[in-house]
C-alpha cells in the first residue's frame, strides 16, 4: 500500500461520516488533511510550469478567477467557447501530469461518496484572491455526465453556493475551509453552483488566497 493511500484510510477511519447535501452530494470535512504536505508541494511544482493565468469568457469578460490545469486534458475558456484542450496555450506544451497525491486523493473521495473507480483526466485549479467569485454555472462541458466531480478546497474560507437545476433557483449557502472535499455525482451532478466574492481573511499556510482542486473526467 503506497503512503498516500494508507493516509487517506486512516482518515476515513476517524473522519466525520460525509455530511449529504443530496442524492449524489456529499462534504467531506477536513478529508485532504492527511495528505496536505504533498498536496501542497506538488501544488508549488504545477504552478511553476503552467502559470495561473485570467480567462475571458465567451461573452468577453476576464474572469476574477485564475485557472491553470493538470492531466491529460485543461479547461479553457476565450470568446470562441468553453472546452478542454491538450496543451497549455501559454507555454505550447501539455499540461503537467496529474501528481500521483492528487489522483489518489480525489479517487478515494469519490469511493468514499460511493463513486467506486473514478479516474480523473482533467484537474481545473482555480485561485481566489479576496473579492474572487464565480457565478452561478453549471459544469457541462465533459462527456460522460454519469462520471461525478471532486472538489478540493484550500487555504482561505470561502462561501459556496448550491442551487437546483435551472439557474432562477433557491440556493443554499455552504462554509468551505481547507481540506474540505466535496463530491457531486448522480442527480446532483448538474446543479447549478458558484463561489461568493471571496472575503480577506489571510491563511497561515497560504496567505491571502484560496485554491480550489476541481477533477472532473472530461474525455
Ligand atoms: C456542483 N469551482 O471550477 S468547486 C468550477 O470552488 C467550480 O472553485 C468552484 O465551480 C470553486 O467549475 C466550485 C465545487 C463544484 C464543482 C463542480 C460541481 C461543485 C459542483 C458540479 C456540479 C455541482
Ligand atoms: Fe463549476
Amino acid at each position: 500500500m503506497s503512503a498516500t493511500s494508507q493516509q487517506l484510510s486512516l482518515s476515513l477511519a476517524v473522519a466525520d461520516q460525509p455530511e449529504i447535501l443530496g442524492a449524489g452530494a456529499a462534504l467531506l470535512r477536513g478529508f485532504a488533511a492527511p495528505v496536505m504536505t504533498d498536496l501542497l508541494e506538488s501544488l508549488q511544482g504545477l504552478e511553476a510550469v503552467s502559470a495561473f493565468r485570467h480567462l475571458v469568457t465567451p461573452g468577453g469578460f476576464t474572469m476574477s478567477v485564475a485557472v491553470s490545469s493538470c492531466g491529460a486534458l485543461g479547461w479553457m475558456s476565450d470568446r470562441s467557447g468553453y472546452r478542454y484542450v491538450s496543451h497549455d496555450p501559454d507555454t505550447g506544451r501539455p499540461w503537467p501530469a496529474m501528481p500521483a497525491v492528487f489522483q489518489r486523493l480525489a479517487t478515494a473521495a469519490a469511493a468514499q461518496a460511493g463513486f467506486t473507480d473514478f479516474e480523473p483526466d482533467a484537474c481545473l485549479i482555480n485561485r481566489y484572491v479576496p473579492g474572487a467569485r464565480m457565478t452561478l454555472h453549471q459544469d457541462r462541458n465533459e462527456r460522460d455526465f454519469s462520471q461525478p466531480i471532486v472538489s478540493v478546497s484550500l487555504g482561505m474560507s470561502a462561501t459556496f453556493l448550491f442551487g437546483g437545476m435551472e439557474r432562477g433557483g433557491k440556493t443554499t449557502r455552504l462554509p468551505l475551509h481547507h481540506g474540505d472535499v466535496m463530491v457531486w455525482g448522480g442527480p446532483d451532478r448538474l446543479r447549478y453552483h458558484g463561489v461568493l466574492p471571496l472575503k480577506d481573511s489571510p491563511h497561515p499556510l497560504l496567505g491571502r488566497q484560496r485554491i480550489n482542486l476541481t477533477f472532473r473526467k472530461a474525455g
